[in-house]
């Protein structure tokens, strides 16, 4: 593969962690929100794949940015963008929605973490949807301010996060329950935290708006790390797939609607919620999807995917592939692909071409198991 580099601007923002992760050797970045997110460091893909898994990493993750609502329609206006009912949720709890639109096309998909009544911050995937939020507030005349503030993300992923974010904050970060947050003292510093992060290998995310203070604790994190093998990473392709974490623009976009992307707990149609596409989300429902979301596994040792590549059935296209890595648990390549009506199925055998040549490939269910 050609190593071309990134051209930096102001329009292609930098991260407070940026200067920190050139020094420790990042190797090339990804864009999301407008920002920099790191893609890999100098291991390979399958070395941090089993580091990831068995030790600990920190992450330069403050691409996923903030859209903070507040005010008192702030309540209104979340749950009128997405389908998950959020009549019951509590402070300090995080909850993973769809956003959609008035066709019930898919908008975003952030963690939703309920600040307190009046205040929510949405951790935004890859679109502009402070814009989308914006736009319906000045259509609704809602009183609310919408901002993106000054949060950075920093994850901790690994099992030995655990023993590691112990030994900074103490035993009472053990007692946060998975997508509940609290706040920790770092050195005087206080610092949102939540039991939460874009891999299945358990951790948290430590939301900094000190960022002087954010910084030290990178550092410190790495100094006393040590004893836990701590790396800096990111997040990784071949983990997020195993695991069916799924990426905006990649795996699903606003073509699709949640009921198509397997979103279906997410979905609450029957009461009196209000949000907008619900209407449309009912009959998509009555009527039954069109297409759906799968996995894919292919008998091949490597894939590149940098855009959809069409799936067939005798020579038929059915659907398409739109991420796909080759998985060393597996020993074999897993996708996800978008599958037409009425080849959904599991077991189904398709066709795909890759450097030139036909492989066969089977439809399952994600996550892959
Ligand atoms: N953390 C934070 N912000 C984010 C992400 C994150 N913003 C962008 C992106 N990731 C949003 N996408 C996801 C997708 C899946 C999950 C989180 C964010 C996730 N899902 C769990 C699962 O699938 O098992 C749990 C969902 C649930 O049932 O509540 O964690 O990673 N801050």
């Amino acid at each position: 593969m050609s190593s071309i580099k990134i051209a930096k601007a102001k329009r292609l923002r930098s991260t407070p962690y940026t200067s920190r992760i050139e020094k420790q050797g990042v190797t090339s970045y990804t864009t999301y929100n407008h920002m920099l997110l790191p893609a890999g460091f100098e291991d390979s893909l399958e070395e941090s794949y089993y580091h990831l898994k068995e030790h600990v990493q920190i992450w330069d993750v403050a691409a996923e940015r903030q859209v903070e609502i507040s005010g008192e329609d702030a309540t209104e206006l979340v749950q009128l963008m997405t389908c998950r009912d959020l009549s019951k949720s509590k402070d300090g709890r995080c909850y993973y929605c769809p956003i959609i639109d008035d066709q019930g096309g898919l908008i975003n998909d952030p963690v939703v973490l309920r600040l307190n009544q009046n205040k929510w911050w949405l951790s935004i995937a890859d679109s502009d949807l402070i814009l989308f939020a914006k736009g319906l507030a000045i259509g609704k005349n809602y009183n609310v301010k919408i901002i993106e503030p000054n949060v950075d993300i920093m994850a901790v992923q690994g099992p030995k996060s655990f023993p590691l974010m112990e030994k900074v904050f103490g035993k009472s970060i053990t007692d946060l329950k998975f997508f509940g947050f609290d706040y920790f003292y770092f050195k005087g510093s206080k610092h949102l935290i939540a039991r939460s992060g874009w891999s299945k290998q358990g951790g948290y995310e430590i939301y900094v708006e000190n960022t002087q203070s954010g910084l030290e604790l990178y550092d410190y994190l790495f100094e006393i790390g040590k004893e836990f093998n701590v790396k800096p990473g990111c997040p990784h392709l071949i983990e997020r797939i195993e695991s069916a974490l799924l990426s905006y623009g990649n795996d699903f976009d606003n073509s699709d609607n949640p009921l198509e992307c397997g979103f279906d707990k997410y979905v609450n149609l029957d009461n009196e919620v209000n949000f907008l596409g619900k209407e449309k989300l009912k009959e998509i429902k009555l009527r039954g999807i069109s297409k759906k979301l799968m996995g894919i596994k292919i008998d091949h040792s490597e894939i590149n995917v940098s855009k959809a590549i069409e799936i067939r059935i005798n020579s038929q296209r059915i659907g398409e592939l739109r991420s796909g890595v080759y998985s060393p648990t597996f020993k074999q390549v897993i996708g996800i692909v978008m599958i037409d009506k009425p080849h959904f199925e599991i077991d189904t055998k398709v066709e795909i071409t890759l450097n030139n040549e036909i492989k066969t490939g089977v439809l399952c269910n994600i996550p892959f198991v």
